[in-house]
């Protein structure tokens, strides 16, 4: 038999009446085997669904009745067979078979089940990733993702940006030094990424005005929680010429597109996971840090003074504490801006909105009360940059690369980081970060 009988000539899910009694080969994996004696059925699942086999000793002869029957559950196989039409069958036909071929056999016993009602613990699963994203409602994930992906790439591209990646591979912080990796780079010391902030901003300076990435990026951050990962992919946009409210208005699009795009789309995925969507509406709501800090007066949050180490009302200057998130989650549990964010809690390269360094014009996307999304208008004007430096307490020489696109005509810009794991967990419904990517690294996870 030539080598194309064993290739597969369409998946499962493509299969309807035109191919009724013709011969076919289905590829996949063995799913479940149930031997009645001189029938057999074999539930065989490829990427889109899947097929049922019905194997009769009379018509493949007893031996290869038998050797289809004792392949193990897992085992990847080729088989050649003809497509008949089958009321009993869920899909309204299956596969009498002629032939089969083991291309790879799986070992027994599976160090994970795939069809097990119950999931497997959560380490389990990612140290045998391969077999975890055999089930479909784990692979819907990745579905999602993908096409959240594209949907972004489509409408940068629509709104003319260019796509662009930076270096990895750098020799000062961009958020503050204390969460990077630190690396040999020859005879130098070197560092992994913390976020394209610094290249994306140069970028203003040379007149390609609109650029976004699609990258990783790294921070070396202690946390151990179910939404902070040590690698995950940032998409990052930067747009000269603009202000705050243009960049938020860019973001609402993409997110838009992202849930429009998996709704007709990912439609099976969605069931897979049992989830429904709407497609949020623009403008989304906004909200400034200052409503939040009275909201949370309100309703009589404390926080512990880091000063006094004493309990007290949180106010104005205070960082939202997890708790004050989940307040405010409760009367917002989609999506909102928070904007007019304090100068002191935003990043150095945040433009103040006021000459007292008091309000700035950097704003967060929150979903209820996870962070989704951080960005603003930037500092453009280099003595105001140089201010923002001695402000932060940061050394200016170590910026310089950076800064001296400022000295020679940097036009006002502004733009946003997204981390691609939270949206993918909102669009999909998960809970733990580590199920949005395929071997995630967390302070305990290096392999696979
Ligand atoms: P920030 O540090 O807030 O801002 O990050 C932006 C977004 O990236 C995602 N993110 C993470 N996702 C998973 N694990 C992490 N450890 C993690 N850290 C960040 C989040 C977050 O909202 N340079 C700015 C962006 C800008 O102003 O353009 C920045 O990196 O979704």
């Amino acid at each position: 038999m030539s080598d194309t009988t064993w290739k597969r000539t369409k998946y499962a899910a493509e299969i309807d009446e035109d191919d009724y009694n013709t011969e076919m080969t289905l590829c996949g994996w063995i799913q479940s085997t149930k031997n009645l004696g001189k029938m057999a059925f074999i539930h065989i699942r490829d990427r889109s669904g899947l097929a049922q086999v019905t194997a009769l000793s009379k018509t493949m002869g007893p031996e290869l009745f038998k050797e289809i029957t004792s392949i193990p559950r897992e085992s990847a196989i080729s088989v050649r067979g003809v497509i008949k039409q089958s009321p009993q069958a869920r899909a309204g036909w299956e596969m009498i078979p002629y032939y089969v071929k083991v291309m790879g056999e799986a070992k027994t016993p599976l160090p994970l089940g795939v069809v097990d009602k119950v999931d497997a613990d959560m380490d389990t699963r990612l140290d045998n990733r391969f077999l975890d994203l055999r089930k479909p409602e784990k692979q819907a994930i990745f579905k999602i993702r993908s096409t959240i992906l594209s949907a972004t790439r489509d409408v940068l591209l629509e709104e003319d940006f260019l796509e662009t990646h930076t270096p990895k591979i750098v020799a000062a912080a961009t958020e503050g030094g204390t969460a990077l990796f630190k690396m040999e780079y020859f005879d130098r010391p070197a560092y992994l990424n913390q976020s394209p902030q610094l290249f994306k901003q140069t970028m203003m300076a040379t007149g390609l005005d609109r650029v976004f990435e699609i990258g990783p990026a790294f921070r070396a951050e202690e946390h151990d929680t179910v939404r902070h990962l040590n690698e995950y992919t940032s998409i990052d946009v930067e747009m000269a010429w603009s202000d705050d409210e243009d960049t938020m208005e860019i973001l609402e699009k993409v997110i838009q597109r992202a849930y429009t795009d998996v709704i007709n789309n990912n439609f099976m995925c969605l069931e897979a996971l049992k989830r429904t969507l709407t497609v949020p509406e623009r403008p989304f709501p906004r909200i400034t840090y200052g409503e939040i800090i009275e909201r949370l007066q309100e309703k009589k949050l404390k926080i512990r003074d880091e000063g006094s180490g004493k309990m007290r009302t949180i106010q104005w200057g205070d960082d939202i504490p997890t708790e004050g998130a989940r307040i405010i989650a409760k009367e917002r549990p989609s999506l909102y801006f928070i904007t007019e964010w304090p100068v002191d809690l935003k990043p150095f390269y945040i433009q103040p909105k006021d000459g007292e360094f008091r309000v700035s014009k950097g704003f967060d996307l929150n979903y209820g009360e996870k962070e989704l999304v951080s960005g603003g208008q930037r500092v453009h004007d280099p003595k105001l940059l140089k201010e923002m430096f001695k402000r932060k307490g940061l050394n200016e020489e170590d910026f310089h690369f950076y800064s001296k696109a400022f000295d020679y005509g940097m036009p006002p810009h502004a733009g946003w980081g997204l981390g691609v794991e939270r949206l993918t967990m909102i669009i999909s419904g998960v809970s733990n970060v580590r199920e949005v990517v395929l071997f995630p690294r967390d302070k305990h996870r290096l392999v696979p």
